[in-house]
């Protein structure tokens, strides 16, 4: 069974970002309860921003779960990539994401490569920022089996990477792991809708290794707000069995409880 999730963002440089709701845990929480989600993603600043006694009880209080945990932060505040050419930077980038996935680990949620996986360029050439790729989801993957959830790699349009932007090449970055990395594929319809010849098709090349989705409409607007054909997009999801999250990850347009309203009442027709 597909589950809804609901962005929160207490990252306030991130402010214009698509995230739903910005107003802290407890009023994110309540919001999401009180709209019928069945779980918030978190999007911090770092493990030092959160404190999980105060999650956990925010969650068991309103019944929800979480989705997964950003990992942005490593580079919007730190500067830090998987694959700079300075081996430091792509250590200390690991060590950062790591500290993230204990704090999603303890509640059950993995935690997303976006940004941090950076670009290629000319000090790293292509070949070699991938291989850096890949032995770092990996790695991440091997370090999330102790907490017995994923490591979500989620490929990004061309303004925001250049390793992999459609599900073809995700999975081809993924498959040269074998098939015990525990590493799954975030497709996020956003991306998807730049990138992917056919959305569709896309969703049925990733069907065995897409773990989450990021629900929203091309424009980055809640799901309805935008030309995305949900009703074929709806169909795919359930024609490959998909049973994560379809979590909201978009602007809070025209403001955020009703970007909220307006997720969750379409997840509600297309998967309800
Ligand atoms: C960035 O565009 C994005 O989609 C985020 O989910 C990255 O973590
Ligand atoms: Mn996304």
């Amino acid at each position: 069974m597909v589950k809804s999730a609901i962005t929160v963002s207490l990252v306030e440089a991130a402010r214009g970002g698509p995230f739903v709701l910005w107003d802290g845990l407890e009023a994110g929480c309540k919001t999401a309860k009180e709209l019928g989600f069945d779980a918030i993603e978190v999007f911090s600043l770092g493990p030092e921003q959160v404190d999980s006694d105060e999650l956990e009880k925010l969650l068991q209080d309103h019944e929800l779960s979480l989705a997964a945990v950003g990992t942005g932060a490593g580079k919007v505040k730190h500067g830090l990539t998987l694959t700079s050419a300075s081996r430091e930077e792509r250590e200390q980038g690991k060590e950062f994401i790591k500290r993230i996935i204990e704090m999603g680990g303890r509640f059950g949620a993995g935690s997303i490569l976006g940004s941090m996986q950076g670009f290629w360029g000319k000090d790293v050439p292509k070949e070699e920022a991938l291989k850096y790729l890949a032995e770092a989801c990996g790695e991440l993957g091997e370090y999330a089996k102790q907490f017995n959830v994923p490591f979500i790699y989620e490929h990004l349009n061309r303004f925001e990477t250049n390793l992999c932007n459609r599900v073809e090449e995700s999975v081809a970055l993924l498959n040269t792991l074998g098939n015990n990395h525990n590493v799954v594929i975030l497709a996020d319809l956003f991306h998807m809708n730049i990138e992917e010849v056919d959305i569709c098709e896309a969703f049925r090349t990733g069907a065995e290794l897409i773990g989450h989705i990021h629900f929203v409409d091309n424009n980055r607007r809640p799901i309805g707000g935008g030309h995305i054909d949900m009703v074929s997009v709806s169909a795919v999801i359930k024609e490959i069995g998909y049973d994560g999250y379809l979590s909201a990850e978009a602007v809070p347009y025209p403001t955020e409880y009703e970007a909220a309203k307006q997720t969750i009442d379409s997840y509600n027709k297309y998967f309800g």
